[in-house]
C-alpha cells in the first residue's frame, strides 16, 4: 500500500514536473529582446524599429492592404520615416513628424516597391517595403 501511494506520488511530480517544462518552453522560445524585427530571421510581423540610425529590418516584404509600424527605440535619437529617395521627395506618400519615441503607421493598399528613409540622415538611414499584389 505505502509503496503504490509511494509511486502514485512520484508519477504524480513527473506529470506536475513534464507540465512545466512544456509550459515553460514558449516563454524560453520567446526569450528574444529584439521583439520588433521577428527575432531570429523569424517571418516579418509587420513592425520595423527606427535604430541609432538604420531601420531593422531594412528592407521587409508584405502584401496588399498590409499595415506597417515603425517603432522607435529607445535612446535611438530624432528621426523621421519619409517615403521616396532623399534629399527631398516632391510627395511622400508617407512622412512621420521627426521624432524619437513613439511610432508611426502606414497601411499599404497598392502593390509596388516604396523606398523610404529618414530625413535627418538621409541615404545613409533607408528602407525599403516591397508590397506584393
Ligand atoms: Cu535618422
Amino acid at each position: 500500500m505505502f509503496r503504490l501511494t509511494t509511486r502514485q506520488a512520484l508519477l504524480r511530480v513527473a506529470s506536475v514536473l513534464a507540465l512545466c517544462t512544456v509550459a515553460a518552453l514558449p516563454i524560453a522560445c520567446s526569450d528574444d529582446d529584439d521583439p520588433v524585427d521577428g527575432g531570429n530571421g523569424g517571418p516579418f510581423d509587420g513592425t520595423i524599429e527606427v535604430r541609432a540610425n538604420f531601420f531593422s529590418p531594412a528592407t521587409a516584404t508584405i502584401s496588399e492592404g498590409d499595415s506597417v509600424t515603425w517603432v522607435w527605440a529607445g535612446g535611438a535619437g530624432a528621426h523621421t520615416v519619409t517615403e521616396g529617395t532623399p534629399p527631398n521627395p516632391p510627395s511622400p506618400l508617407f512622412d512621420s513628424p521627426q521624432k524619437s519615441s513613439g511610432t508611426f503607421g502606414y497601411r499599404f493598399n497598392v502593390a509596388g516597391t516604396y523606398p523610404y528613409f529618414c530625413r535627418v540622415h538621409g541615404a545613409a538611414m533607408s528602407g525599403t517595403i516591397i508590397v506584393q499584389p
